[in-house]
């Protein structure tokens, strides 16, 4: 998978791309991922991207041209899925991790300000995505994520098969708690049902768990509650 990710801050996004199972996907050659500067392509020898909104108000807004020039300058841009980060974007989830782990070529662009010309929107992106119901203060890290959740579904990124199937395991639930040695940590032990060894007893306690977990923090997962029939 080819990956270009388009910022006024490629330092902001070097590190975590340079770390982890990315790092290692990129060193065997899955992914072949590269950040470009947007002031590469400012509209002056002063680096400017940016001016004040048509109509007034608070802030500045990125300019058109940068946008597309710097995305123009990809190659094979025209065919690769093309996303602005931007809080009023699509809210992107698992099914949407999934769509676009199936991408050959995905380009992210990741703005500042208040936002970016909204002709960025309608004719160079062909996404425009939200990670979440929060307020950052522009796209690198929303782009960190969404490069996580999608390369990690990408074959050969993540080790075992075992781990991604488990999840399609508890889709729709949250996880059940996990644990590892110590059996008792300042008084607090494992629960009893994990040491037994009784597979079919540990499946339903961690089912339960799950359960448990979802109604408590997460009721909007659960399938509706019917009542008395
Ligand atoms: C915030 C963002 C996402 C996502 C892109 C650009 C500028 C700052 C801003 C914040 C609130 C209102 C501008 C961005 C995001 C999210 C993405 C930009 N800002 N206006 N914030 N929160 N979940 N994805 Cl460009």
């Amino acid at each position: 998978m080819r990956i270009d990710v388009v910022s006024i801050f490629p330092e902001y996004l070097a590190g975590p791309l340079d770390a982890s199972l990315i790092a290692k996907a990129r060193a065997k050659g899955i992914l072949d991922i590269r950040v470009h500067d947007l002031r590469q392509y400012a509209i002056d020898k002063h680096g400017t991207v940016d001016d004040e909104p048509y109509g007034g108000g608070a802030g500045m807004v990125m300019r058109p041209e940068p946008w597309f020039d710097a995305v123009e300058a990809i190659e094979g841009w025209s065919e690769a899925r093309r996303i602005l980060l931007s809080p009023a974007g699509r809210r992107f989830d698992q099914m949407a991790a999934r769509d676009l782990s199936l991408a050959q070529h995905v380009i992210l662009m990741c703005g500042r300000y208040e936002g970016i010309d909204e002709r960025v929107a309608r004719s160079l992106a062909t996404d425009e995505i939200s990670v979440g119901d929060y307020v950052l203060a522009g796209g690198e890290a929303a782009a960190l994520v969404v490069i996580e959740a999608a390369t990690r579904l990408v074959p050969g990124v993540v080790k075992e098969k075992a781990s991604i199937e488990e999840e399609s395991f508890s889709a729709g639930l949250l996880d059940y708690p996990q644990y590892t040695r110590p059996a008792e940590f300042r008084g607090h032990a494992v629960p009893e049902v994990l040491l037994s060894g009784h597979h079919a007893q540990i499946e339903s306690w961690r089912r339960e768990e799950q359960r448990k977990r979802t109604a408590e923090r997460r009721p909007d997962l659960l399938p509706p509650d019917l009542g008395p029939a």
